[in-house]
C-alpha cells in the first residue's frame, strides 16, 4: 500500500491532474482537503499558498509537474514520460502551454466565471467571458492541430495529457464549452478518450467537490 498523499480541494484542475497522475501511474493515493491559506499550509506544504502539494513520507513537493515527475519516476507503473529527448522536450512544451496560455484563459476567464462565481452567489461577468472565446478558440485550434495521434505527445498518454484534461472537461460543461469543443474533432475524440482513464469520474466529477 502505497501512502501518497496529496493535499488540495477536489475541484481544482491542478488538483485533478496530480490525481489523475497518481491513478494513471496506479499509485494509490489519499486527498487531504486543507484551508491552503491558513498558515499550517503554508509553513508545513506550500509557501505559495496553492494546491495540490504531496507528501510521501519524508518526501514533500508542491507544483504539479514536480510532483507529476516524482510520481512518474519514484513508482513502478507505465511510464508517464517520453524516453526520447524531443518526446520528452514536447511533452514540456504541452505543459507549459496550458500552465502559461490555457488555463489562464479557459478558468480564469469562463470556467471560474461560469461556476464559482455563481458558487458564491455572484453573477458571471458576461463581457470577460465574451472577450475569452475568441482566445480560448484560437488555443483550441493549436490543440486540434496538434492532435496527430492518439494524445498530445502521439500514441502514449504522459503527463501533459493529464494537465490538459481536468481544464478541457472543465470547458465542455460550460455553454462555451459546448460550442467550442464539437467542431474540433481530434480534440472532442481525445477528450473522450481522456474521460476513459482511469478514476476519471471520480476524479472530475462536476459540482463543489
Ligand atoms: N503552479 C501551480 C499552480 C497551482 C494552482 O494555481 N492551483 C490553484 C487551484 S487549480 C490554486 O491553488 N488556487 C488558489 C489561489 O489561486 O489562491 C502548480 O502547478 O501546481
Amino acid at each position: 500500500m502505497s501512502d501518497v498523499t496529496l493535499f488540495g480541494l477536489p475541484p481544482s484542475s491542478y488538483v485533478r491532474t496530480a490525481r489523475m497522475i497518481c491513478a494513471n501511474k496506479g499509485v494509490p493515493h489519499v486527498l487531504q482537503p486543507v484551508d491552503f491559506r491558513s498558515a499550517d499550509y503554508r509553513a508545513d506544504h506550500h509557501p505559495f499558498a496553492r494546491m495540490p502539494a504531496l507528501q510521501h513520507g519524508d518526501v514533500k513537493l508542491y507544483e504539479a509537474l514536480a510532483i507529476g515527475v516524482y510520481v512518474d519516476e519514484a513508482f513502478d507503473g507505465p511510464a508517464l514520460q517520453p524516453g526520447d529527448p524531443m518526446g520528452r522536450a514536447q511533452m514540456m512544451q504541452w505543459i507549459s502551454v496550458v500552465n502559461d496560455y490555457i488555463y489562464g484563459t479557459v478558468v480564469g476567464n469562463c470556467v471560474s466565471e461560469r461556476f464559482v462565481k455563481p458558487m458564491r452567489g455572484l453573477e458571471p461577468d458576461e463581457a470577460k467571458i465574451a472577450e475569452a472565446v475568441p482566445v480560448m478558440a484560437a488555443q483550441l485550434d493549436v490543440i486540434e492541430a496538434g492532435l496527430t495521434g492518439s494524445y498530445l505527445c502521439g500514441e502514449a498518454l504522459t503527463l501533459a495529457d493529464l494537465f490538459l484534461a481536468p481544464v478541457l472537461h472543465y470547458l465542455a460543461a460550460t455553454p462555451e464549452g459546448g460550442q467550442l469543443i464539437p467542431p474540433r474533432k481530434h480534440l472532442e475524440t481525445w477528450l473522450n478518450r481522456m474521460r476513459q482513464t482511469a478514476d476519471f469520474d471520480e476524479i472530475n466529477a462536476m459540482g463543489p467537490g
